[in-house]
């Protein structure tokens, strides 16, 4: 069983919460697409993600989800605000959501932890999730140490819960190797920012597009939290100032209200373009449901070939 028959998708396929991206825009239209399209907490206040909730209630008739960036200040308010409106499927980053989960499972949400490792999958499991999302360090933005390659049948084997992976998707022939690593579903950020409906600055659009497969860094790695960005010139002061040994207090100097620019403003030099490994793969500005559709026509095709190739 994939989670498109768990959730009750068309494709087995969840829009990664991203930060100040992910929209009620962005997420009805994966919705509309056939995906499980995500309001992304990170960068919202709390009346912002009622407010995208309802939004995005209205935009699509399918279900859809919200994602808690559990590193938000607001993050307690915003834990019970999920409840208060009814949300049936939540998932969290950046953190450990245990203590919220009781209150979650009462209230009838399907509960799904992105995890950078097998340990806490299985606590995450223990303490009732319905899947774990495992994300490798190829995604965007906060990333763990493990890659997508690594991460997946380890974790395949250390829980009996779904799982879905992440980072490092953004073909047909990458889901059809997510299944083969023991997958249920895979998770998509980066190929969506370059989704027409996806509400970037055309300027993170373009720089997505014209990336190469050796286009992102990761900010962080030393002394901070480690973040994987498209490279510029904030990117390389950062790294370069990190290495010769400068403080969190110098560093957050850096990235604070970076990705805002970026995202809002278009300052694709000293903003913060997140975006993982595979933005040299996302080459065309498509309406989300091409991106989709023709995300799962590949895996078709790249199956059958797959199937010839081996027998
Ligand atoms: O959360 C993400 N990706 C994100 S969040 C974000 S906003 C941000 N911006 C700047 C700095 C920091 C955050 C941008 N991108 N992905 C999911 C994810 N979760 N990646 C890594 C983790 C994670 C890490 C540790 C999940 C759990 C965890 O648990 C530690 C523990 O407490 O056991």
């Amino acid at each position: 069983m994939t989670i498109a028959t768990q959730f009750g998708m068309r494709y087995p396929l969840i829009q990664g919460g991203m930060a100040n991206i992910a929209t009620a825009q962005l997420a009805a239209a994966v919705s509309n697409a056939g995906g499980l399209g995500l309001v992304g907490a990170g960068g919202m206040t709390t009346d912002m993600l009622r407010d995208n909730i309802r939004k995005c209630r209205e935009m699509t008739p399918n279900v859809f989800g919200v994602n808690l960036m559990l590193m938000h200040p607001m993050i307690d308010e915003m834990a019970q605000a999920v409840v208060e409106e009814g949300v049936k499927f939540v998932t969290t980053g950046a953190g450990n959501p245990a203590k919220y989960m009781e209150a979650w499972k009462a209230a009838g949400i399907t509960i799904v932890p992105v995890v950078p490792s097998a340990a806490l999958a299985k606590r995450m499991e223990r303490f009732g999730a319905d899947a774990v999302i495992v994300e490798g360090c190829e995604a965007g933005g906060h990333i763990g140490e493990l890659t997508t390659m690594s991460l997946v049948p380890q974790v395949v084997d250390a829980v009996g819960i779904p799982v879905v992976a992440a980072g490092g998707i953004a073909s047909g022939r990458q889901v059809l190797a997510a299944f083969a690593l023991g997958a249920s579903g895979v998770q998509v950020g980066t190929c969506l920012l370059v989704a027409e409906e996806c509400p970037v600055h055309e300027n993170y659009k373009r720089a997505v597009v014209g990336a190469t497969d050796t286009a992102t860094t990761v900010t962080g790695r030393i002394n901070g939290v480690p973040v994987r960005i498209i490279k510029n010139k904030m990117a390389m002061n950062y790294i370069k100032r990190e290495k010769e040994g400068a403080t969190k207090e110098e560093l957050e100097h850096f990235t604070l209200g970076s990705l805002r620019r970026a995202v809002f403003e278009g300052d694709v030099d000293s903003g913060s373009v997140m975006a993982g490994q595979v933005a040299g793969m996302c080459k065309q500005i498509l309406p989300c449901a091409e991106i989709i559709r023709s995300l799962f026509a590949e895996y078709e095709q790249a199956y059958d070939r797959l199937q010839r190739a081996v027998c």
